[in-house]
């Protein structure tokens, strides 16, 4: 039970200060005790919450419509390489964000060991409100934490090195091999991605539906037994009645125990390899944060293994 952790306080994909200060929250609310104590983990970690400063450019013009590019290109690029570390010793890999950005870096970073280490294509289930698969051109906003799915799939693409052109195909997930869950606030443009694609895509509408039992099942199914999974969970996939305190909270989310239950079901596959918790904002709706810090670490004991009984 070997477990690499990553701190990451990085801000730089959207526009609200006070992400970055999340993983210090978590640490602060015993998270890394839990998991060392409770669940026996082996615990590989620094002891540091990455902010990255070196790596911040004096000035960060616009690009294609993105808003601080080299940042979050420089950023992920480093997390990647921090990530692809842990994975390559076959370590499970735990990065605490941070805004969704970051998941440019950890995707890249377990789809290349997994690709070296097993020789097999890994999948990646988002648990998320929203796609995060604009392009910069389909983007209304600009910010890139809605845009790493489209950057990790390679639909879209930059070759300048210093804006993502250092995502090589090695680094990359299939469209086949992505299943979305949650979802209730998707762009015009997003949605002609994941029609025009047949991206597999679990929305609130399939979980009122079905259940989250079902679509868990399904969304399983789909990936198929025997390959190894990245879960990148963005918190405003839970209620704002649960999870307040994030950046972009939509209304009609998942229930506290939904978003444990999906942590579970991913890890009674054995097959997961990688947890992203991003987009936790303590600074937003102050009264919600411990709430909402509450919420994140559960999904990570359940993601790591604690269970009911
Ligand atoms: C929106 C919001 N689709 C965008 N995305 C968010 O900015 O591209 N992702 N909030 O988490
Ligand atoms: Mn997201
Ligand atoms: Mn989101
Ligand atoms: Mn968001």
């Amino acid at each position: 039970n070997e477990l690499g952790v990553i701190a990451v306080g990085f801000s730089g994909g959207q526009c609200k200060a006070g992400v970055d200060a999340a993983p210090m929250a978590l640490i602060q609310a015993g998270l890394i005790n839990q998991l060392k104590d409770e669940l026996e983990y082996n615990i590989h970690y620094d002891g540091e919450v990455h902010s990255y400063s070196e790596l911040m450019p004096k000035e960060d013009p616009d690009y294609r419509n993105m808003k601080n590019p080299l940042a979050v290109s420089a950023v992920t690029q480093t997390l990647s390489k921090q990530v692809y570390e842990h994975a390559k010793e076959g370590r499970f890999v735990l990065t605490l964000g941070g805004d969704h950005s970051i998941a440019i870096g950890t995707v890249s970073g377990t789809a290349k060991a997994i690709r070296e280490r097993l020789g097999r294509e890994m999948a990646v289930i988002w648990v998320d409100a929203h796609a995060d698969i604009n392009t910069p051109e389909s983007s209304e906003s600009g910010n890139i934490h809605g845009m790493p799915v489209a950057f990790l799939t390679g639909l879209a693409a930059e070759k300048r090195e210093d804006i993502f052109g250092w995502l090589k195909d090695d680094q990359k997930i299939s469209v086949k091999k992505l299943v979305y869950i949650g979802l209730r606030d998707i762009d015009r443009g997003e949605k002609k991605i994941l029609r025009d694609n047949g991206i597999k895509a679990f929305s609130m509408h399939d979980i009122d539906r079905h259940g989250i039992g079902k679509v868990m099942d399904m969304a399983l199914g789909w990936i198929g037994s025997d390959t190894p999974i990245h879960l990148s969970f963005d918190v405003d996939a839970l209620d704002p009645m649960w999870a307040p305190s994030t950046g972009t909270p939509v209304r009609g989310g998942l229930t506290l125990r939904e978003g444990d239950f999906i942590a579970e079901c991913v890890h009674e596959t054995g097959s997961l390899v990688a947890l992203d918790l991003v987009e936790v904002n303590p600074s937003l709706e102050s009264e919600g944060a411990s709430e909402t810090i509450r919420a994140g670490c559960s999904i990570i004991r359940c993601a790591l293994g604690d269970t009911l009984l």
